[in-house]
């Protein structure tokens, strides 16, 4: 046990800290949502507790005394209060992550309040202007990666235009026997290790661009995927010592936290990425899974067998197991560095089996967006990834590409072979998936769907693997956005990272040293997310939802969580309703506390 370790344990047994409690919706049986009751009031209590993950004690946060958290089961329209009590040694603030509140609520401390003082009591006070799942965590310090958040369900006025018997919380997390400080030394640490192989994705590109020949494009490939490999996965950075451990629930794999089902019933799950410093690959083996939602929004129904879900985010889902069988809920890392799990089935007691992860995803030239590259013999991703890549190439020759590396093209930016994809005719109500065997030039010629109703289901094309796996550019709204003018402005915000220290930076400046973005009231602004690194960056923006373009018009998915893939661009129109400086930022942890965050002054 290492120094910080053992300090923590001691002073919290010296505080008389107590050991945690398990939340009534995570006991190993699910608790059915519609078993809690709805209200319009909480007290909600922030301590120190002793947690046992992994089967050592180690020092956490907990709400209630429980990780996660209780749920906040509300109803839409209602007016409501939850008070919260700091009982920890330092400042505290609870942030309603894509909750729309008045900038005072929002929970921020030094932006949006002072923040809560130990052995204060805040009250949070607003109307519900939505309805869906959403989740809460701190927005101070490092507490978040202690444990320190929990989910929320709004129940609409208007029912759902979808059904379901059933429905259960899904909430992924990650966890580390490491304090938060201690990871964050160990990544500043371990990063100025590799700083030598470091350079940015433009530097990268214009590498390729100017090698002489294949041999030497190759070697400069190569050298950079090394490196890639390990910077894919952001907790990766530990010579042994430090493990990671995926929970759902608050539950390792072993304890198969189970959600019961009978028969032919309609389950809807609401799955929420709370994990600090990983994204995840979700999917229910036997089981197709109809996404609903994402991120608390209803959108038009898309048949999926996988889902990729960023930090922060949320997607609803609806199943209908038929069979009186178990069924894995597997959610691997995307970089398959471990997985939570879960099980849906008729009685307790029952799994099934456990699929394999597969290999640790690889990126590709095409991934990069070099689609002008000699592909042959690079191991290929599928999907829109190849679309995105190589729409308009010459010469390409689809026949090369090798078999699917899972998990690395899930969700793409909305270039514009993206939008196409999402145009095509075979992906709409004909229930016939359109084949990943169609070149990207005949997808991109494709007449767009602009006049399809929303509502209408989609099922996501096969990828070569026989998977249909979601995309950003299959999510449409289900009702028409509220704002349908041009953006006035573009703003552009380039995700960057420093060369020498591990820290990562918004347009080269860490929070600390930057200015605040400005935007004006009730102003229609597009904002250009411009990922210069190697790592997705699930973007957070709060006090709006933003509107991602993803060729859907009016009807893009409205999102308050948006994954930026490495060396991709990301457009989304905001038209901010209520003022106030608010936060922008990462939802990887480590990335938002070491500077990539940005405030955003709304007047
Ligand atoms: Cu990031």
């Amino acid at each position: 046990m290492d120094e910080l370790k053992r300090k923590s344990l001691q002073s919290l047994l010296g505080l008389g800290a107590v050991g945690a409690l398990t939340p009534a919706w995570a006991q190993l049986r699910a608790v059915e949502i519609g078993a809690l009751p709805v209200n319009r009031a909480y007290d909600l209590k922030i301590a120190e507790t002793v947690l046992n993950i992994t089967g050592k004690p180690s020092m956490g946060i907990t709400i209630n005394g429980t990780m996660p958290g209780p749920v906040l089961r509300f109803r839409e329209g209602d007016e409501v209060v939850i008070r919260v009590t700091n009982q920890l040694r330092e400042i505290t603030g609870v942030h309603w992550h894509g909750l729309l509140v008045p900038n005072s609520e929002d929970g921020v401390p030094g932006v949006t309040f002072p923040g809560i003082q130990p052995g204060e009591t805040f009250t949070y006070r607003f109307k519900l202007r939505q309805s869906g799942t959403y989740w809460y965590h701190s927005h101070a310090a490092l507490q978040e990666a202690a444990g320190y958040f929990a989910p929320i369900v709004i129940d609409p006025i208007k029912p759902d235009p979808f059904k379901y018997d059933r429905e259960y919380i899904v909430m992924l997390s990650d966890w580390n026997d490491t304090p938060p400080q201690q990871v964050l030394a160990n990544l500043k640490k371990v990063d100025g290790f590799y700083n030598y192989r470091r350079i940015t994705t433009p530097q990268f590109l214009a590498q390729l661009r100017n090698a002489p020949d294949k041999k030497a494009r190759d070697s400069i490939w190569n050298d950079r995927m090394e490196w890639a490999k390990m910077r894919m996965d952001p907790t990766d950075y530990s010579d042994g010592g430090d493990e990671w451990t995926f929970l759902m629930a608050g539950k390792k794999p072993a304890e198969n936290w189970t959600a019961l089902f009978k028969p032919g019933e309609r389950v809807r799950l609401r799955f929420i990425n709370a994990s600090p410093m990983n994204m995840f690959d979700v999917r229910i083996p036997g089981l197709p899974m109809t996404v609903v939602q994402a991120d608390g929004q209803n959108v038009s129904p898309v048949d999926v067998d996988e889902f990729r879900i960023g930090n922060g985010e949320t997607y609803d889902v609806i199943v209908q197991p038929k069979e009186a069988k178990a069924y894995s809920i597997f959610v691997p890392t995307i970089a398959r560095i471990g997985y939570a799990l879960g099980t849906l089935a008729p009685e307790l007691g029952m799994s099934a089996p456990v699929p394999d992860m597969g290999p640790k995803p690889v990126r590709t030239m095409a991934d990069m967006g070099m689609a002008g590259m000699d592909m042959s013999g690079s191991a290929n991703t599928s999907g829109a990834a190849d679309a995105s890549g190589m729409a308009g190439m010459p010469g390409m020759d689809m026949g090369k590409l090798a078999a699917p590396s899972p998990g690395a093209s899930m969700t793409m930016p909305s270039t514009p072979a993206d939008n196409a994809m999402a145009d095509m005719p075979g992906m709409a109500s004909s229930g016939k998936p359109a084949s990943a065997a169609m070149s990207a030039d005949s997808m991109a010629g494709m007449p767009g769907m602009s006049n399809q109703t929303a509502g209408a289901p989609i099922t996501a094309p096969v990828d070569a693997d026989g998977q249909r796996r979601l995309k950003y550019a299959l999510l449409r709204a289900a009702t028409r956005n509220a704002d349908n003018r041009a953006p006035e402005r573009e703003l552009l915000v380039r995700l960057t990272g420093d060369m020498t220290r591990y820290f990562w930076s918004m347009n080269d400046k860490k929070l600390s040293n930057a200015k605040p973005l400005k935007i004006g009231l009730g102003e229609r602004v597009r904002i250009k997310m411009v990922n210069e690194t190697m790592m997705e960056h699930p973007m957070h923006l709060h006090g709006v939802f933003m509107e991602l373009v993803n060729g859907n018009g009016v009807f893009g998915p409205r999102k308050h969580t948006i994954i930026v893939p490495p060396a991709q661009t990301v457009e989304l129109d905001v038209t901010y309703e209520d003022e106030g400086t608010w936060a922008f930022h990462c939802h990887l942890f480590y990335h938002a506390a070491t500077g990539m965050m940005r405030l955003v002054e709304v007047a």
